[in-house]
Parts: C-alpha cells; structure tokens; sequence
C-alpha cells in the first residue's frame, strides 16, 4: 500500500498514527507531496478526485480515501481493535469532533497561507476559532463517553487535532481554562504512535 501524504497534515496523521497502532509500517510505504486547494498535485488528483490528503493506493489499484475510511480499513485489516463495536457510534462521533477541529483550524491556516491580505476575513476566521473553541469546552466538560476507558480511535483521533493545535495555533493557548483536557491529553502525548508522528513542515 503506499500513503500519498504530508507530514503538516493532521488529517494524515490520524492515518500515519493508525498505521504504527495497527503494526502496518512495513507495509505502508510514504509518499510525500506538496498539495494545497489552490495548486492540487497532480498524483493525488490522481487518485482522488477532490485532490485531498490522505489518500491510501492499495495493491490492487484502488485508492481509499478520506482519513475517516482508510483508518476503519487499516483498524480492519489488523483485527478491529481500535474501533470496538459496543461503542461505535459514540468513537466515530468523538473523531467527527477531532476532524471538525481539524478542519476549522486548517481552514484557518489557508486564510493566512493561500489568500492575498485583501481577501481575508477576520469574521470567518473568528468564527472557525468559536467552532474550536465550542468543542474543546464540550471535552474539558466530559461531554462524550467514548473519552473514557480502553484507547479507541476517536481518542487519538483528539490527541491529533490537539497536535494541531499546538503545531499551527500555539499562540491561541487552547490549554487555558482547559486543565482536564490539558492533563488527559499529556497522558497520551506519550505513546509511540503520536511521538513519532509529530507534524512538520
Ligand atoms: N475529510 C478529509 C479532509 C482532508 C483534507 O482536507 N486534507 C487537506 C490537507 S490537511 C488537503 O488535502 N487539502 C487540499 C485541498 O483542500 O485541496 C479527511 O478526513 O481526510
């Protein structure tokens, strides 16, 4: 299999955090790209047609995509282990929570990155951040179960949200006010699987 991808992205690393959690690496090779909505590669426009990251190529030739879809495939492949079935719904709505989070901060990083001063909008941006920070409060309050107990893959899914937070918004401090959330995720922070996959540039 090879994993089209970038190393900045959070939504790449859900899969590159799968990929180690599911003992996958010998079999998923990398390849890097330099994609942005407004200059797609053409490798991954080739094999998606929405030119996003992640997009999984199988031997067979089929490509996977989005993250959601390759990590069920990858947790499939190795026996089900991150995404049990007694609580399903609950897991893939807290990583429908982390990819909200995701997507509102990358939506942000591309108003700075791939618009021209003019055509930026502090209300949108603000109002990207109040998505964020609305679901951060929801976790610091204990709002979703699937928070709890055995690692699932919602909870890692928050663990890479939060790293990108940290990566591309650190000055906007998502841990003050937040000390619950702050000491669940340094509980975390330490596994293999998100050490080796910090973003970069
Ligand atoms: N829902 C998708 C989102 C993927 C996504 O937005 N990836 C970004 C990189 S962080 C991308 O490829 N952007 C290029 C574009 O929007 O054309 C997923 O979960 O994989």
């Amino acid at each position: 299999m090879k994993l089209i991808f970038s190393p900045a992205s959070p939504f790449v690393r859900k899969v590159r955090v799968m990929v180690h959690e599911a003992g996958l690496c010998d079999q998923v090779e990398h390849v890097p790209v330099k994609t942005t909505a407004l200059a797609t590669d053409p490798e991954v426009r080739a094999a998606n047609p929405l030119g996003k990251i992640p997009t999984l190529l199988l031997d067979d030739g089929r490509a996977l995509f989005d993250s959601r879809v390759i990590c069920r495939y990858l947790d499939d492949l190795s026996g089900g282990v991150l995404y049990p079935e007694d609580w399903i719904w609950d897991i893939l709505t807290l990583e429908a929570l982390a990819d909200g989070i995701m997507e509102s901060a990358v939506l942000m990083v591309y108003e700075s990155r791939l618009r021209n001063e003019e055509e930026r909008s502090k209300k949108w941006v603000d109002a990207q951040w109040a998505k964020v920070t609305h679901a951060l409060d929801s976790l610091e309050a204990n709002g979703f179960v699937a928070m709890q107990g055995p690692l699932n893959f919602g909870q890692l899914s928050i663990i890479c949200a939060l790293g990108y937070l940290d990566f591309r918004h650190d000055s906007l401090a998502w841990r003050e006010g937040r000390p619950a959330l702050a000491k669940w995720h340094e509980g975390l922070k330490q596994r293999a699987s998100i050490k080796d996959t910090l973003p970069s540039n």
